[in-house]
């Protein structure tokens, strides 16, 4: 229906919609299936020209997930998984994103989504108990239900560098890479950081480049991913058990099956028997090293047992000794940033091209017309690689304006720190939901398992209005300052606030301190939604 809406701009139609996407990753596109069989209209806004979210953007070489493939897919629909078959242990993220193309044209979602179109505003009008929603195309929309499916690691990040635009050569980001590729052959690259993106990219750009300069600040824990194709028989055999497995995997703490954790204290394990558990659990690959005792990421002493391990096995990795020492981390506890999973990583600067810039020495200038300036001497390169990071948690939801009752601003109200009730909505704001939200377990968990966990949760939650004839929820102020203290008070019982990580916002100049994800496991959290489902959504407020 076009119709001229409330609150719209003096020329916008606007169009009346039941609920309102923003995204079309994994969590958008399952957000979209399950309201349209609740029978409500639905428009997703996309920025990007095609689904995928993170798997859209990321396309840098090496890009991998690091959770399983039989894991990191769906688990809603027996039918959807049955036509699947991944390849590799790890996925690559050409082959995520043919999944992500395969589901959306296997339940036609790609209808309802406005592609190239970002969101800028959404505002929330308490007269007629609607959100008018504006994009960078002019559309404007009023609907009942905005639902965030920003993801938590989208707002790519360039650091205010010095003299950024003053680099004639090639510039890119991880995180925004360009579709048709590049191709490094011939030329003199430097990569700035070392997470994730910056250890996965590496050894790839490594192979094609002439020369690879690589800057590091801090180095990370990694360990090799154990990638390899995946036989005929365990894509079968695992298709037995999908929905039962994804099922058992939401009753776990990180949502993820193929290890379990060991809850014996590190103290309670003889010294052998605990060489012999990380021992095991490193050479199956993946966060199970992580899981090894009970106390892994609780008490400094525990987890230094662990971290001497992993680095005494990084150490071993690398032959060139002049860098060895320097790509090792002392400076925070293992796990605490996310662990990389690499496929060689370390090796890579045993090549004679490969050089290291430890950032700990000098940090980075200035990037000058040729290259980057560090300890008062130029690197020349004819590309620049930024794998520098995120605005993660808060950043794509704070680039949009916005605004509950009495026109409060979302980036005010979290100023000091995102305030959520369970990650999934915030007091002042009605009816908008965020999906995999701070506050929930999200980046700290399979992240399609806690995306599912949401949606369900939300959809349940749309059903139980729209049926009730209930005009709006929102979360009461007590039951979320009693969860931002909970949240709180669970991540300092960890090693987590340990470390300068993106968890902490720390990466950002001028971003509050807080640890944002919710540490207490997938399946803790999972029965505290059922519960407040459960209790006629206890903790938020029904508006009639
Ligand atoms: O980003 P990061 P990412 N000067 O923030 C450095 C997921 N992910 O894109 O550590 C110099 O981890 C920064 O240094 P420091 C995964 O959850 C998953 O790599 O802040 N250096 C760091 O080395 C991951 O954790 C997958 O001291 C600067 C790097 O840039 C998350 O995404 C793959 C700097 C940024 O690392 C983010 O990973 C990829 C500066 N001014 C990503 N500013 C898989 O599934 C920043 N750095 C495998």
């Amino acid at each position: 229906m076009a119709a001229q809406g409330e609150g719209a701009p003096a020329n916008a139609q606007s169009e009346q919609i039941d609920a309102v996407i923003v995204g079309a990753g994994f969590a958008g596109m399952y957000m979209l299936h399950r309201l349209r069989e609740l029978g409500l209209s639905v428009r997703v806004f996309e920025a990007g020209d095609g689904v995928g979210g993170t798997w859209y953007w990321n396309r840098y070489p090496g890009a991998r997930c690091d959770v399983e493939s039989l894991e990191y897919q769906y688990g809603f629909s027996d039918e959807v998984q049955r036509g699947w078959n991944w390849s590799e242990r790890y996925a690559a993220q050409p082959e995520i994103l043919q999944y992500q193309n395969y589901v959306a044209d296997k339940l036609d979602l790609k209808r309802d989504i406005r592609f190239e179109t970002r969101v800028t505003s959404a505002k929330y009008n308490e007269r007629n108990g609607l959100w008018a929603v504006e994009t960078d195309k002019g559309d404007f929309v009023s609907t009942r239900f905005c639902i965030m499916a920003t993801g938590c690691l989208s707002a790519a990040r360039v650091p205010d560098f010095d003299g950024l635009d003053d680099f004639e050569g090639e510039r890119y980001h991880t995180g925004g890479w360009p579709h048709e590729g590049v191709d490094f052959s011939g030329k003199r690259v430097a990569v700035i950081g070392t997470g994730s993106s910056g250890i996965q990219s590496i050894p790839v750009i490594a192979a094609e480049a002439e020369h690879l300069t690589v800057f590091q600040r801090t180095a990370n824990f990694t360990l090799p991913a154990g990638n390899r194709p995946l036989t005929r028989e365990e894509v079968e055999r695992s298709k037995e058990t999908l929905l039962e497995d994804r099922r058992h995997a939401r009753e776990t703490p990180g949502g993820i099956i193929c290890f379990e954790y060991n809850e014996t204290l590190a103290e309670e394990m003889a010294p052998d028997a605990l060489q012999k558990e990380l021992e095991t659990r490193w050479d199956q690959g993946g966060f199970a090293f992580l899981g090894a005792y009970g106390d892994l990421m609780a008490t400094q002493e525990a987890n230094h047992l662990a971290a001497e391990f992993a680095r005494a096995k990084m150490r071993a990795s690398v032959k060139n000794k002049d860098v060895t020492e320097k790509l090792l981390p002392f400076d925070h506890p293992v796990g605490v940033k996310r662990l990389c999973l690499d496929t060689d990583y370390l090796e890579t600067f045993d090549k004679p091209h490969v050089d290291l810039v430890d950032l700990r020495e000098n940090s980075i200038e200035r990037i000058s017309k040729k290259g980057v300036v560090c300890g008062g001497k130029e690197y020349e390169a004819d590309a620049i690689v930024f794998a520098t990071g995120f605005d993660a948690m808060t950043g794509a939801l704070l680039s949009i304006d916005i605004r509950g009752r009495d026109g409060a601003e979302l980036r005010e109200k979290w100023a000091a720190g995102p305030r959520t009730y369970l990650g999934l909505g915030s007091a002042g704001f009605p009816n908008l939901f965020f999906i995999t939200g701070p506050g929930s377990p999200s980046v700290l968990s399979n992240m399609i398992v806690s995306i599912e966990q949401h949606v369900d949760w939300i959809a349940g939650c749309v059903k139980r209005l729209t049926e009730g004839n209930i005009r709006s929820i929102e979360a009461t102020r007590e039951a979320e300052d009693e969860w931002v203290a909970h949240v709180n008070e669970l991540a300092s019982e960890t090693l987590y606030p340990q470390a300068n990580s993106w968890y902490m916002g720390a990466n950002i100049p001028g971003k509050p301190r807080v640890f944002m994800p919710y540490t207490g496991g997938v399946n803790v959290y999972g029965e505290k939604l059922d519960a407040v489902a459960a209790a006629d959504y206890e903790g938020f407020q029904l508006g009639a």
